[in-house]
C-alpha cells in the first residue's frame, strides 16, 4: 500500500516566513537581507519540524525501544535547510511558496553556511547513517561536538592553499535547539581519593579536578516522509560558573580562571586531519568531553523507566565511530561502578554489550595512541579504570595461549596489551571493551581479519564483522540531481527513494535507446550548470561536451592525486609533441583540503594549480585539456560535482582506502569509475561487472607483497620507461614553474627515500602505464556515444548495495538489535 505523503500547509509557511522575518528583523519583505529571508523560511520549517520532533519523543516515551547512540567527533552535514525539505516532503510547496513571495528556493538555500563539523569521509558517513536511522524509523542519537569553528574554509591564493577560518555560527543556527537544562559536568585533572564509606564500599573520588560545564544543542535530523525526527545532539563547554567572587575569596582565582580557559577552548575547533592523528592534549580533552556528557544522558535517558542498570544494554548501544571515542569503555565502567556501585564484573559485563567498533583505517598515522602519563593526569579515574582492563585482559591472553605449542605468548601481549610501551592504545581498548568490530568494505575487514588485527581476530573471531559503507539517496541523488532524480521516478516509480535496491529496475533500460539520450541529456544539463559554477569561481570556461574527469576527496599520498595530475603533465606534451593526434576533449576537475600542517599535500595542490595555469592557458592545446581546481571542496558543491561526473577517480594504492563513500555517489549519478581494486570499489565493480568499470593496478595482495618484502624500486623504472621520466621530469624542468626547485620535493618522494619514507611510497609509478591504458580504454569508450551511455546507466542501475539504508539494515540486524518505532506519521 502506497504510504499517504506528509502534510505541510503552504499558505502557514508563507504567513510563518512573513511574520518572522517582521519580528526577528522589524523588517518587510523588500527591506529584508538574503541572509534574513533564509533565517526566517528556516524558523519557519523549524515551527513544522517540531511537532514531529515532539512526537517522536512521544512515541519513544511509550514505545521505550532500544536506542542507538553513535558517537563521532565529527559529522559532516552539509546545509539542512534543503535536506530537511526533501525529507519532509515539502521541497515543492516550499518553492512554490517562495515563488509566489517573489524568492528563488536556490538563492535562499545559498544562504546557508555548510554545517562542516568533519574533514571527510568519516564525518559524512556519520551524517548519512543519522538520515538513514530516522527514515527506518529508529531511535537514535547522534553525540558529537559543537565546533565553533569547523573545518576551515579553503582559499586559493596564486596557486596556494590557505585556511580561513569556518565562521559557521555567526548568523546564529535557526535548526538548532539549546538545552541547557540538560546540561552536565566534566571533570579533568586532579588526583583520586581512595577510601572506604560507612557500608564498607571502597570509594574513588576525583579530587582537586577542573570542571567545565558542558551544553547540548539539539539539531533534528528528519526521516524521509515517515515523521520520525531524530537528534544531533552536540556539546557546548562553559564554565560551570561565571567568574565567582566567592572562589577568588577562597584563593581559587587562579583555578576560576583555568576552569574558564578550559571551557573556551575545548570546543573551539575541529581538528583538521584526515587519516591522521595529531596527538595533541585538547583533543583528547574534547574526546572525554563529549563521551563523559553523552554516556552520563545516555545512562539518565534509560533510568528514566528501568531500574536494574544491570540491564542497561537491552535498552543502548553505542557505537563507536573509529577509536576517537573510546574513552566511553571506561567512563561506562567509572559511571556504573562509582555512580551505581556495580561490582567490576557486573560493570564489565554491561559495558562489553553495550559498546561497539567501527575500524575506518589501516593507515598507521592515524592509529591512536596516547603517551601514558598524559592520559593520566588528564583523566586519572579513568586511567586506573583503564590499567585495570589491561591488567585483567594481558591475564587473559596469558590463560588462552600459555602452553600452546608455538605460540610466543609475550609476542601476542605485546601486540594486544591496552598499554604497551608507555602507550595507551585506543584501537585495543575498543575491540576489548565491546563486542562487536567492524570495518567498512568486505577488502578492508579482511585486511583488519587477516593482517591489521590478526591477533585479535585469533583470540575472538565472534567479534568481528564487515558492513560495507553506504550514502543517502535523499542527499545525493534527490537534493543533488532533481532532474535525475524525477526521471528515475518517471521510469521505475519512487520507491528507490526509501528502496535504492529498486534501481536494479532500471536496467530494462540500458539498451533502450531513447532513455540513453534521456539520460545523457541530463549529464549534459547537470554539466552545463557545473560549467556555469566553474566559470563564477574560476573563471575557467569549460566544454560541457568535453568528459568530465573527476577527482574530488581530501588530499592525501595514499589517494593519488600526484598519479592523476602526472598523467595530465604526460599528456599536455604528448598533444605538444603530437598536434594532429586525436585525442577527445577532456576536463579534469580536482577538489581538495590539505590538512594545514601536511606539506607534500599542499605543494600537491600548487602542482595542480600550476598545472591547469599552464595547459589552460596554452594556445597549441585548442582546449583539448583543462584542468579545473575547484575551491573550498565541501558538500554542497561536492552535490553539483558528483551530478556532473562523467568519469569518477578512485585510484588509491590499493589495501589503503578502507571503503570510500565518494566512490558511491559518482556511481549513483551514472559515472563510470577508473580505479584500483581497493576499498568499497572492489564491490562497485562486482555490482556493475568489470565491463562498466576501468580497473588498472597493482591488487591489494601485491601490494602487501611489496611492503613486506622492500623489494620496490622505483628507479628502475624512472629509468627504464621513458613516459614516466618525461612526466616526473617535468616536475623540474622549469614546464609548470619559473623556480625549478618549487617541486623537487614531490619529485624526491617518488625517486628517493625521504624522511624514513620508501622511495615512491604509494606505488605511483609502478601504477603508471596501466593507469594511462585505462585511460585510454576511457576515451575511446566515451567517443562511441551509446556504449557510454549505456555504461553510465548500468552504474546508476546497480548502485542498489550502496544505499546508507542497507547499512544501517545490516547494523540493526546484526549488531544492535533496534525495534522500529511506530510514528503516526500526519
Ligand atoms: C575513512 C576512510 O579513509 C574512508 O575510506 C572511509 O570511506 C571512511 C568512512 O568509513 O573512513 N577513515 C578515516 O579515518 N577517514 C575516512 O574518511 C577520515
Amino acid at each position: 500500500m502506497k504510504k499517504k505523503p506528509l502534510s505541510f500547509d503552504k499558505d502557514l509557511f508563507k504567513r510563518s516566513v512573513l511574520y518572522n522575518v517582521k519580528t526577528l528583523y522589524r523588517k518587510t519583505m523588500e527591506e529584508a537581507t538574503p541572509q534574513e529571508i533564509y533565517q526566517a523560511a528556516a524558523y519557519a520549517i523549524k515551527d513544522a519540524i517540531v511537532d514531529h520532533w515532539m512526537t517522536t519523543q512521544k512515541a519513544a516515551a511509550e514505545q521505550d525501544p532500544k536506542i542507538v547512540y553513535y558517537m563521532s567527533m565529527e559529522f559532516l552535514m552539509g546545509r539542512a535547510f534543503g535536506n530537511n525539505l526533501i525529507n519532509l516532503q515539502a521541497y515543492k510547496p516550499v518553492k512554490e511558496a517562495l515563488d509566489e513571495l517573489g524568492l528563488d528556493v536556490n538563492l535562499v538555500e545559498d544562504q546557508e553556511p555548510d554545517p562542516a563539523l568533519g574533514n571527510g569521509g568519516l564525518g559524512r558517513l556519520a551524517a548519512c547513517f543519522l538520515d538513514s536511522l530516522a527514515t527506518l524509523g529508529y531511535m537514535a542519537y547522534g553525540c558529537g561536538i559543537r565546533y565553533k569553528y569547523g573545518m576551515f574554509r579553503q582559499q586559493i591564493k596564486d596557486g596556494y592553499q590557505v585556511e580561513v577560518p569556518d565562521t559557521w555560527l555567526e548568523n546564529g543556527n535557526p535548526f538548532e535547539l539549546r538545552r541547557s537544562e540538560l546540561a552536565k559536568e566534566v571533570k579533568f585533572g586532579g588526583y583520586v581519593n581512595m577510601f572506604t564509606d560507612e557500608y564498607g564500599r571502597t570509594i574513588f573520588r576525583q579530587e582537586g579536578y577542573q570542571v567545565v560545564r558542558a551544553v547540548p544543542y539539539d539539531l533534528p535530523v528528519i526521516g524521509y516522509g515517515n515523521g520520525v525526527v531524530d537528534t544531533l545532539r552536540i556539546w557546548d563547554a562553559e564554565p560551570i560558573q561565571c567568574f565567582q567572587l566567592d572562589s577568588f575569596d577562597k584563593g581559587d582565582y587562579q583555578k576560576a580562571v583555568e576552569q574558564e580557559n578550559l571551557a573556551s577552548q575545548l570546543c573551539e575547533v575541529l581538528y583538521p586531519n584526515d587519516n591522521h592523528i595529531a596527538g595533541k592534549e585538547l583533543r583528547l580533552k574534547q574526546q572525554y568531553f563529549f563521551i563523559s556528557a553523552s554516556v552520563q544522558t545516555a545512562v539518565q535517558r534509560y533510568l528514566r523507566n528501568h531500574d536494574d542498570i544491570r540491564k542497561l544494554y537491552e535498552k543502548t548501544v553505542f557505537q563507536l565511530n573509529d577509536t576517537h571515542p573510546t574513552v566511553a569503555v571506561a567512563e561506562l565502567m567509572r559511571i556504573l561502578m562509582d555512580d551505581y556501585y556495580l561490582s567490576w564484573d557486573d560493570a564489565w559485563d554491561v559495558t562489553t554489550k553495550t559498546c561497539c567498533y567501527t575500524n575506518h583505517t589501516i593507515m598507521s598515522e592515524a592509529l591512536e595512541k596516547w603517551p601514558v602519563d598524559l592520559f593520566q593526569r588528564l583523566l586519572p579515574r579513568i586511567y586506573q579504570i583503564v590499567d585495570e582492563i589491561n591488567r585483567r585482559f594481558v591475564d587473559q591472553i596469558m590463560r588462552t595461549y600459555s602452553g600452546s605449542a608455538g605460540i610466543d605468548v609475550q609476542a601476542k601481549i605485546r601486540s594486544m596489551a591496552i598499554l604497551y610501551d608507555n602507550q595507551v592504545k585506543m584501537a585495543h581498548l575498543a575491540i576489548v571493551g565491546g563486542h562487536s568490530v567492524n570495518g567498512v568494505a568486505k577488502l578492508h575487514t579482511e585486511i583488519l581479519k587477516q593482517r591489521e588485527l590478526k591477533d585479535f581476530y585469533e583470540m575472538m573471531p565472534e567479534k568481528f564483522n564487515n558492513k560495507t559503507n553506504g550514502i543517502t539517496q535523499r542527499r545525493f541523488l534527490m537534493h543533488a540531481n532533481p532532474l535525475l532524480a524525477d526521471w528515475v521516478t518517471e521510469k521505475i516509480g519512487d520507491d528507490w527513494i526509501t528502496d535504492l535496491s529498486q534501481m536494479d529496475k532500471l536496467k530494462d533500460f540500458v539498451n533502450d535507446k531513447k532513455a540513453q539520450a534521456e539520460f545523457m541529456d541530463i549529464k549534459l544539463k547537470n554539466k552545463q550548470r557545473l560549467a556555469e559554477y566553474i566559470l563564477e569561481h574560476n573563471g575557467v570556461k569549460v566544454d560541457p561536451k568535453s568528459i568530465f574527469d573527476v577527482q574530488v576527496k581530501r588530499l592525501h599520498e595514499y589517494k593519488r592525486q600526484l598519479l592523476n595530475i602526472l598523467t595530465v603533465m604526460y599528456k599536455y606534451h604528448d598533444i605538444k609533441s603530437h598536434p594532429n593526434k586525436d585525442f577527445y576533449p577532456k576536463t579534469y576537475i580536482f577538489g581538495a583540503k590539505a590538512a594545514a600542517g601536511y606539506l607534500t599535500a599542499k605543494l600537491t595542490i600548487k602542482l595542480i594549480n600550476s598545472v591547469a595555469e599552464v595547459i589552460n592557458n596554452d594556445p597549441d592545446i585548442k582546449g583539448k585539456i583543462k584542468v579545473v581546481f575547484i575551491e573550498d571542496y565541501r558538500v554542497s558543491n561536492a552535490e553539483l560535482i558528483f551530478a556532473a561526473a562523467d568519469v569518477s577517480e578512485q585510484i588509491s594504492t590499493a589495501s589503503k582506502e578502507a571503503s570510500g563513500t565518494g566512490n558511491m555517489k559518482m556511481m549513483l549519478n551514472g559515472a563510470v569509475t577508473i580505479g584500483t581494486m581497493d576499498g568499497a570499489n572492489v564491490e562497485i565493480v562486482n555490482e556493475v561487472g568489470e565491463e562498466n568499470a576501468f580497473i588498472f593496478g597493482l591488487s591489494s595482495q601485491e601490494v602487501m607483497e611489496y611492503e613486506k618484502n622492500g623489494n620496490y624500486n622505483p628507479m628502475d623504472i624512472y629509468n627504464s620507461d621513458p613516459n614516466v621520466k618525461k612526466a616526473l621530469d617535468m616536475l623540474v624542468d622549469g614546464t609548470f614553474s619559473k623556480d625549478k626547485e618549487l617541486f623537487r620535493p614531490l619529485y624526491n618522494c617518488l625517486l628517493n627515500k625521504v624522511g624514513g619514507n620508501r622511495a615512491d611510497q604509494y606505488f605511483i609509478l609502478k601504477d603508471f602505464e596501466s593507469y594511462l591504458e585505462a585511460q585510454k580504454k576511457i576515451s575511446d569508450a566515451y567517443a562511441d556515444k551509446k556504449r557510454w551511455a549505456k555504461m553510465a546507466l548500468m552504474n546508476t542501475a546497480c548502485c542498489g548495495k550502496f544505499s546508507s539504508d542497507r547499512t544501517i539494515q545490516e547494523y540493526v540486524d546484526e549488531v544492535w538489535h533496534l525495534d522500529k518505532l511506530n510514528v503516526e506519521a500526519k
